[in-house]
């Protein structure tokens, strides 16, 4: 990913651009004061400095497309688009007194999602990301990770959405408080799955991991309108061969065998004749770390791999297995839709927008 100081003018300039579909930021504080045009999902994830120090500070990861957006409010759900992609966002609050309260948003949440990816006319998934408090805990004896798969399942199934082969690309990981905040990008055109030979497809892990498997395909490739490059969403990707997570307790070997596990996905939509895409540094990285310190073991192994580690986002969160240290994710070479990711310092005015900032369609 790019990385852009508060006041590059690009971050300015992308938040005044009709094309801007939407935003997602990560980071402590408040949702970022931007354009009520503008859904923004807020995520709470710390920020990790090179020094291994989280930062005090936001990222701001914003997507575009070639055409201009008009935005559109469907329930819950807060949409824009530009007739080819969509950026929608939706939360949940998860204060109910109800002690399914998770499983509960999240099936009204993806209800939500799907029923206004249907009514909206963009009815394909292509990547899916999910941010999901305390995720690693455990209630009334099932990991919260594995009741949001349950009820995932559920909702998907009930909305005609594919569980197995034809799931979109997506991740899960904890946030630290905070509503359960769901953010999608879909399209009017499917896109390909792409699964991973070194790996057993997510959604037919064993019964183990729980009583539903997540509803997630490897990477989504996807042409859209664009002739001379596609887009490849690569979902959270970790330290597991088969069904099995490898290298307990040691990260370097964990990212190493994600780095593995990124390159052999990146080969297979390679020979699927994805158009621009040769190699995995060709595309932008996220790297979720549980723990801070670890930092600089994981920008090793990717320095390692020839990989550019000062063009990483990096951030804590916890991982929806207990026992992986790290997740990483990639997407590119992005032509018909294009990210921009930048720190916002939330005290720098040049961010915030006078007038409009009362109806900002926050989802955090
Ligand atoms: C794995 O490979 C790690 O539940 O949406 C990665 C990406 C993982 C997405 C999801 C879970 C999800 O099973 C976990």
């Amino acid at each position: 990913m790019r990385w852009l100081s508060a006041d590059d003018p690009a971050i300015s300039r992308a938040l005044r651009d009709p094309r801007t579909l939407g935003l997602a930021t990560h980071g402590g504080g408040a949702p970022l004061a931007v354009d009520a045009r503008f859904p923004q999902a807020h995520l709470r994830k710390h920020v990790i400095g090179s020094d291994a120090q989280v930062v005090d500070a936001q990222v701001v990861e914003i997507w575009s497309g070639r055409t201009e957006a008009r935005t559109e409010t469907i329930g819950a759900t807060y949409c824009r688009h530009n007739g080819e992609v969509m950026f929608a966002t939706v939360s949940a609050p998860l204060e109910s007194a109800s002690n399914d309260a998770l499983g509960e948003g999240t099936y009204i949440a993806y209800q939500s999602l799907l029923a206004a990816l249907r009514a909206s006319g963009y009815p394909h998934l292509l990547r899916v990301w999910n941010s999901i408090p305390d995720i690693n805990l455990n209630e009334d004896g099932l990991e919260r990770y594995r009741r949001f798969n349950l009820l995932r399942h559920k909702a998907y199934e009930e909305l005609h959405q594919p569980t197995g082969a034809g799931a979109p690309a997506a991740c899960a990981l904890g946030s630290f408080g905070g509503p359960l905040v769901l953010y999608c990008l879909a399209s009017k055109t499917p896109p390909q799955a792409i699964e991973n030979p070194r790996q057993t497809s997510a959604y037919q892990y064993p019964q183990q991991y729980g009583p539903r498997a997540p509803s997630f395909s490897r990477a989504a490739l996807w042409r859209g309108g664009e002739d001379q490059s596609d887009v490849l969403f690569v979902s959270g990707t970790a330290s597991i061969v088969g069904h099995q997570t490898l290298h307990h307790g040691n990260v370097a070997a964990q990212t190493h065998e994600t780095l593995t596990n990124l390159q052999a996905i990146v080969a297979e939509a390679v020979s699927r004749d994805a158009r621009g895409l040769v190699v995995l540094s060709d595309l932008h990285l996220k790297a979720y770390i549980r723990n801070a310190e670890d930092v600089p073991i994981v920008r090793q192994a990717l320095a390692g791999h020839g990989l550019d580690a000062d063009a990483v986002l990096y951030l804590q969160a916890d991982i929806c297995r207990a026992d992986l240290l790290v997740e990483i994710e990639a997407i590119g070479p992005a032509q018909s839709i294009a990210v921009t990711t930048g720190t916002a310092d939330t005290q720098d005015s040049s961010f915030r927008s006078s007038n409009d900032s009362q109806a900002l369609p926050e989802s955090g």
